[in-house]
């Protein structure tokens, strides 16, 4: 049986303890984690100290780029490996996992190496009475040890997003992947070993988060930032961790995001388009739209349309290229978004598409799948157009006005992605702008340039990275004065 160890200060280490890795197509165990204890933990922290403070937090800013080039090189050499590691512990087609998911971990570390080596230093002169002057610069130093929690839905793209920015800023790292995805996470440990990474550099601990190693990391007094990407509640909890230390913080959370479908749209992109905001990742994307509003003119031709393709679907094995959709990630995750079936249901949704759950008549009837699915019918106030689903659904409703869709669309507490469809240009730059959210998009859904901020707002998060904002997160800056007299001496 593969086995899933931890990886502390440059070795791997075993653990006692150890649970199933599960693959959600059929249910079958792929692997054993190793699950890290308190002391392990600890170990990997204080690993990550000596790191910062005497290899890797004093090499210079180009060095840096160099090793994390190195890095994105030997992701790329290993390709086929992760890809079968990021497939086996999601499911997912590989038409997505070879596009998105390892690509995307790659060019993770290529663009945080460039963006540290053209990150500019701020500089301002102060003139001072009686001719005087100072001349202010900024110095930017690693913040400490940095710990970072990610999910399960895009496994190493999320955590080579946080990974890559930390390190680049002479950070060490002490990262929790989630249980469910622990595969991709230990091949990037050994990919840091075989580029020569310093030891404690990278340090990698797996298991769960509560009274485990995400809890571990949380509430050390050790770890000096923290950095989540996962759900609302998970980040409330982790917030109240930070806080006893006055920790910085950066948290990328759920959504519930808003779709607006104007009949001015180019109708054929727009369908297209929406299947992919809609149901990419089996609707396990932070950023897919479970809420779409469609100008009344276009929403009945505009749902049939969105239907057919729905019905259309190819549930099938990853490795297949024909496959349109693969399983939710765990049997936990699949009860609670056939819940939401079910209460759509009984807030008087009525179902357009799907509701249930496929059968095969193979293995995979022991996995992990539901239908993918379209409601409609409920009113803004229902619960399933109030809370994330994080599955193969959405709720399409029409609207009459663009000051109606905009303010509906906004009543929402989360606050993280909106895209909006329109060959209109004026409506574009005035519906998006006036969207509370994080990132909207037009014409287009997750198109993402990786120097740009990202993040939510309300309960889908605190704070951006991206580009320069992840650099400012994961550093301190030390601003140095000196005061210019005119006389020589
Ligand atoms: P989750 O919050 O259950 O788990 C995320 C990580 O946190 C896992 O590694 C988990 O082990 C750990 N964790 C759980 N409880 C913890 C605790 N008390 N202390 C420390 N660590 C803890 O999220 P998930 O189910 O893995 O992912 C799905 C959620 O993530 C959805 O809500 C989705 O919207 C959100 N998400 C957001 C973004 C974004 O960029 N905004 C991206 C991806 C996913
Ligand atoms: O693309 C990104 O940078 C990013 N953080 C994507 C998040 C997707 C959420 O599921």
């Amino acid at each position: 049986m593969k086995q899933f160890r931890n990886y502390i200060d440059g070795r791997f280490v075993e653990s006692d303890h150890r649970f199933n890795d599960i693959n959600p197509v059929d249910g079958s165990v792929i692997a054993q984690i190793h699950e890290a204890d308190r002391a392990a933990v600890d170990s990997a922290i204080a690993a990550g100290r000596r790191a910062v403070d005497s290899t890797w937090g004093k090499t210079s800013a180009s060095e840096r780029a160099a090793m994390l080039y190195r890095v994105a090189d030997e992701i790329e050499r290993r390709f086929d490996e992760f890809l079968e590691a990021e497939i086996n512990d999601t499911g997912k087609p590989v038409t997505m996992a070879s596009v998105i998911d390892i690509p995307r971990g790659a060019a993770n570390f290529r663009v945080f190496a460039d963006v540290l080596k053209t990150a500019s230093q701020e500089s301002f002169r102060t003139d001072l009475p009686g001719g005087a002057h100072a001349i202010n610069y900024t110095v930017r130093k690693p913040i400490g040890v940095v710990g970072i929690i990610s999910p399960w839905n895009l496994p190493l793209l999320l955590l080579t997003w946080k990974v890559a920015p930390a390190l680049a800023c002479g950070n060490s790292v002490v990262c929790k992947p989630s249980e469910e995805t622990p595969g991709t996470a230990t091949l990037l440990a050994e990919v840091m070993h075989a580029v020569g990474m310093p030891a404690g550099a990278f340090n990698l601990v797996h298991g769960f988060g509560p009274d485990s190693a995400g809890e571990f990391i949380s509430t050390s007094p050790d770890i000096d930032a923290i950095t989540f990407t996962g759900e609302s509640r998970t980040g409330s909890a982790i917030m109240r961790s930070a806080a006893a230390h006055v920790k910085p913080i950066s948290f990328e959370l759920g959504g519930k995001n808003a779709a607006i479908i104007f009949a001015d749209c180019d109708f054929e992109k727009t369908v297209d388009g929406m299947m992919r905001a809609i149901y990419l990742n089996s609707g396990q994307v932070c950023l897919c739209a479970e809420r779409v509003f469609v100008e009344r003119s276009l929403y009945e031709s505009f749902v049939a349309a969105l239907s057919g393709r729905v019905r259309a679907i190819a549930l099938g094995w990853p490795n297949d290229k024909a496959t349109g959709m693969g399983p939710l990630i765990s049997a936990e995750h699949r009860d609670k978004v056939l819940a939401y079936y079910a209460l759509a249901r009984g807030e008087g949704a009525e179902v357009l598409v799907g509701g249930g759950v496929p059968s095969f008549g193979d293995a995979r009837d022991a996995g992990f799948w539901v239908e993918p699915t379209v409601i409609a019918g409920l009113p803004d106030s229902a619960r399933c157009n109030i809370e994330e689903i994080f599955g193969p659904i959405c709720h399409v409703s029409p609207f009459d006005t663009e000051a109606e869709v905009i303010r509906r669309a906004n009543d929402t507490r989360y606050g993280l992605a909106a895209t909006i469809w329109t060959t209109n240009v004026n409506r574009a730059h005035r519906v998006s702008q006036a969207m509370k959210v994080g990132l909207a998009w037009v014409n287009s859904w997750f198109l993402r340039d990786l120097r740009t901020p990202f993040g939510g707002n309300g309960l889908s998060g605190i704070g951006r990275e991206g580009g320069l904002h992840s650099l400012n997160f994961y550093s301190e800056l030390t601003n140095v004065c000196i005061r210019i007299d005119e006389d020589a001496t």
